[in-house]
Formats: structure tokens, C-alpha cells, sequence
């Protein structure tokens, strides 16, 4: 988990809404009516017009803020409201003037807790209303409330999310006068993209549309994964992985592969069809920095090695992508585990804050076992049925960065799922685009990946209102010593290939293609 905006706890309450009391009740005790006309509204179709407020923000219950630096004024509503049994806290901002018609609702943090208020301030800038909750689990900033109230994983499930965005929209309606013309959510990372696909899969009709960048849907398997890459490099004093080998390692992997696609610029476009033996860099004396000793090499093999259950041998995650090296100081480069993964390991499978890794040794059976318990499986979000989102006509873009340290075949393994059970025929309405040299989210700035500008919401929104799927998406990449350049980026499975000749800057010289057939190497 990512995203470092998360962090704070904001607990200032402009006035709480309890007498809405719980979700089952709240239109009834809303304090104005839901006309048969603003039910109608709510629907609407999308504008392209701007709009402001008919009524006050008093009216709402809320407290007008200032417009400050590039924040532009705004309504904020504060509340708490019941639900799975927790006081939900919430916030509902809503633009002073020229409201887009949109509403955003801002991703929670991964277990809770702090409101999303820097995702909000983004969110109300773009011009939509967004709405921002603590899940019902205030007080925490991580997953420690498992150990004294468990009950509360069912929060997780998102219906805290799912009903205070149904408040916000009808905030929305009472202040504007017309209702939303466009619901959607774009996350990356974080609890943001888990609380996209839980959306999509669990709240259909609160979202027209949908991003999910590097998400991490798979809960009980992400920490595992995780652990999976530590022990990899700490099993052994042998399998120790000096941080500063990674660029001699990822050299070796650029010589071997960035030219498959054609060009030579550090970047390989499919990591799935890149062969590459770690044995190659086998040290011929004695170990030094140009080289990888026995273990070392063994270690590298099992960073790259799809992880799976010991007893019954099934795939839990994805492996580390051929590419992706400079990445992996996060996982490997400290003496303890990667902070996510070392937290998940102790309020999630043991129940124990003592636990270390060197107290009780990772087994990739009886932990997932443990991880996958009836109560822990509520933050999964991996249902590969979307047919009441798609019914609806909701478009669904997920994004995946090939040079992910957070495994990118875990994004890659849902999509296909999603095919698989709802045939070829949903990529109309669900497309995946993985993108080559990124890292974890667009702006991501880890060694060796460059910042990606791309508007998601801008391309969702033009695929549903033209109902024409993208079949490829031109991105600009740049930062870190990288060459300002624009990237074009295929629908999966598909690749972007270079015709041969021509500015290696424009994608016009690109074109999509299926990808060579992936030989991926057998199970150990
Ligand atoms: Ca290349």
C-alpha cells in the first residue's frame, strides 16, 4: 500500500448528521424531499455546462470555506452515520461555483481511519463534489483494530463508502438544483483502487464510470506476496541481495530484452515474453559487484518466480516483472519486512503485534490458509462478475505499471478472470492497458520508472459518452532523466510495436499487435 496523503487525521466536524441515522432510513429523514423530479435528475443525462447552487450551504447543514491558494471555495458537510454497526464519519464538499456535474468519491485509506483529505482537495479542483469517509474505524491508521474489534473487517466490504456516496449525490441534488450527470472514481494504489472494484462489484449503480490504476483488490494474497520477496532475499545469510547489485542486475536485463520491441530506451514493452537467466551473471571467482553469487542467483530466481501455496501448489500472486529491479529496494533493502507486509503479517495472519520474521519464519501454505480465514476474506474484491455494472452501461478502466514493485500480474490475472467468466464481449464496457517503465501510479517516482501524465477520467468519459471502447491510449512520460516522450499503449493483451523506422517520439511510428507467445517458465 501507497500513498503517503492518506496519513492524516482530520477531525474537525462542521455539525453532525446522526439524526440521519442509519442508511436504511436516510432518505426518509433527509431534511428536505427527493421530488419525483430530482429522482429523474439524479439520472441525467451528461453536460458539458457548469452549474451553481440554488440553495444555501446553511441549508445543507454545512459551513462555506474560502477559496484558498488554487482551492476554490467550497460547501462542507460533515457527518457521521450508522452503519455495520460503526459511526461512519464523512465529509461532502461541494464546489461554490461551476460544479462540473460530477461526482468523485476520494478512495479511503487502506484500513480506514484517516479521511482522504488531500485526494479531496485534489478531486474539488478538477470541479466535481467528492465525499471522503473514515470507513467507521477512527482512531486507527492501520490494521491494528483487528486486534481488539475484528467485526470491524466487515466494514471493508465498502458499504460505509456505498452509502455516504448516495448522500453526497443527494447533497448534490438539494444544493445545484439538477442531480449528478456523472458518478465516477479513479485510484491508484492504496485502498482507492480496492474501493473502485468493490464499487464496481458490490454498488453498481453508484458509478457511470471507473478507474482502477495498480489496484490492489487481492487483500488476503498482497501481503503474502509481499513477505514472499523479503524471505526470497533473506531466507539464507546466502540469499542475501545487496540493493546496490539491483542496477548491474537490471543492466544485465535491459541488454537481454529492451531491444524486442525495437528499440533501445530502457524500457520493455512486454516483460512477459523477456528471457533472461539470472545464472548468466553467475560470479566466476569470488563474489564482487559485477556478479551474483549461487545464492544470489537463487534469490533473483525466486523474485521472479510466480509465488505459490506450498501444499497445493496453486499461483497466489504474481512474480517480479523482468524490468522492474531498480524497484525492488522497498522489499528487499531493509532488515525487516516492508512495512505493509510486516503489519498484515501481525494483526492479519497471527493475531500478534511481537510477531517478527526471524521469531517465526513465512510458510507459503498455513499463512495463506490463515490469511484467507472467513473474517480476513472481507477485503477481497476480486469478483470477476461484473454484469450488473456492465448492464447498467458503467465503463471500467484498470491500468497496470510493468515495472510495478507491487506484483502487476495480480492486475493483469483479474482482467483476464473478468474475460474469462463474462466472455470477449465485456472488453466493450472493461479494458486494461498495462504500461510499460511505470512504476506504482502515474506520477510514481521510484528509480528507473518515469512519471506518466494521462487523463483516465477524460478517456472514460469519452468512452461513455461515445460507447466506443479504446483500443489504444497515447501517454507523455518524462522525470528522472527520462526524455520527454509521448508513448503509445495498447489495449491488453495487445503490444505497441515500432514499424522500424521514423521519430521513435511519435507513436504514429507504433502500431498494436498481438504478442509473441509468453513461455513462462515451470513451476518449482
Ligand atoms: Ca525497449
Amino acid at each position: 500500500m501507497r500513498r503517503s496523503w492518506r496519513s492524516r487525521v482530520h477531525q474537525t466536524w462542521v455539525r453532525t448528521f446522526r439524526e440521519y441515522g442509519t442508511h436504511n432510513t436516510r432518505v426518509r429523514n433527509l431534511p428536505f424531499v427527493l421530488s419525483a423530479a430530482l429522482v429523474a435528475a439524479l439520472a441525467g443525462p451528461a453536460s458539458a455546462q457548469t452549474r451553481s447552487p440554488v440553495g444555501t450551504c446553511e441549508g445543507l447543514g454545512g459551513q462555506m470555506v474560502r477559496a484558498e491558494g488554487d482551492l476554490p471555495a467550497y460547501c462542507r458537510v460533515g457527518g457521521s452515520t450508522r452503519v455495520v454497526n460503526s459511526d461512519v464519519k464523512f465529509e461532502v464538499w461541494l464546489p461554490a461555483e461551476r460544479w462540473t456535474g460530477d461526482v468523485m468519491p476520494a478512495g479511503s485509506s487502506f484500513w480506514g481511519g484517516p479521511l482522504p483529505l488531500a485526494r479531496m482537495r485534489e478531486i474539488l479542483r478538477t470541479g466535481a463534489v467528492t465525499v471522503g469517509t473514515d470507513l467507521g474505524i477512527e482512531g486507527f491508521t492501520g490494521p491494528s483494530f483487528v486486534l481488539t474489534q475484528p467485526g470491524k473487517l466487515e466494514n471493508l466490504k465498502m458499504e460505509p463508502l456505498h452509502v455516504v456516496v448516495a448522500r453526497a449525490r443527494m447533497l448534490a441534488a438539494s444544493f445545484y438544483g439538477p442531480g449528478p450527470t456523472f458518478s465516477v472514481m479513479n485510484e491508484c494504489g492504496g485502498g482507492g483502487s480496492r474501493d473502485v472494484l468493490a464499487m464496481v462489484q458490490r454498488f453498481p449503480e453508484d458509478l457511470d464510470a471507473a478507474v482502477a490504476v495498480n489496484f490492489t483488490n487481492y487483500g488476503t494474497r498482497h501481503g503474502v506476496s509481499q513477505m514472499w520477496l523479503y524471505d526470497a532475499t533473506h531466507r539464507s545469510p546466502e540469499a542475501l541481495l545487496p540493493v546496490s547489485k539491483l542496477p548491474m542486475l537490471h543492466q544485465a536485463v535491459l541488454d537481454a530484452c529492451d531491444n524486442n520491441d525495437g528499440v533501445r530506451d530502457r524500457v520493455i514493452e512486454n516483460p512477459k515474453a523477456c528471457h533472461f537467466e539470472p545464472s548468466a551473471l553467475l560470479c566466476k571467482g569470488g563474489d564482487n559487484a559485477s556478479c551474483l553469487t549461487r545464492g544470489q542467483v537463487a534469490a533473483v530466481e525466486r523474485m521472479y518466480e510466480t509465488p505459490r501455496h506450498e501444499r497445493t501448489g496453486e499461483a497466489i500472486y504474481g512474480p517480479m516483472e523482468k524490468g522492474s529491479e531498480l524497484g525492488w529496494g522497498d522489499m528487499i533493502g531493509a532488515n525487516e519486512p516492508y512495512r505493509y507486509a510486516l503489519a498484515y503479517y501481525r494483526n492479519m495472519i497471527f493475531r500478534d503485534p511481537t510477531w517478527t520474521y526471524d521469531k517465526q519464519r513465512p510458510n507459503f501454505g498455513a499463512d495463506i490458509d490463515r490469511s484467507e480465514s472467513a473474517a480476513n476474506v472481507a477485503i477481497n474484491h476480486t469478483n470477476p462478475d461484473l454484469r450488473a455494472f456492465v448492464k447498467r452501461g458503467g465503463k471500467l478502466l484498470l491500468v497496470g505499471g510493468w515495472k510495478d514493485d507491487l506484483p502487476p500480474q495480480n492486475v493483469v490475472s483479474y482482467y483476464e478472470n473478468v474475460v474469462k467468466t463474462m466472455g470477449d464481449g465485456v472488453r466493450d464496457s472493461v479494458r486494461l492497458f498495462m504500461v510499460p517503465g511505470m512504476h506504482h501510479c502515474f506520477g510514481g517516482t521510484y528509480p528507473g520508472a518515469y512519471k506518466v501524465d494521462f487523463d483516465p477520467v477524460q478517456a472514460v468519459r469519452q468512452w461513455k459518452t461515445t460507447g466506443k471502447a479504446p483500443d489504444q491510449i497515447v501517454v507523455d512520460t518524462s522525470g528522472d532523466g527520462w526524455p520527454t516522450r509521448k508513448r503509445l499503449v495498447c489495449a491488453y493483451p495487445k503490444v505497441s510495436a515500432y514499424k522500424g523506422r521514423g521519430d521513435v517520439g511519435d507513436p504514429s511510428n507504433f502500431t498494436c499487435r498481438v504478442p509473441t507467445p509468453v513461455r513462462e517458465a515451470a513451476p518449482k
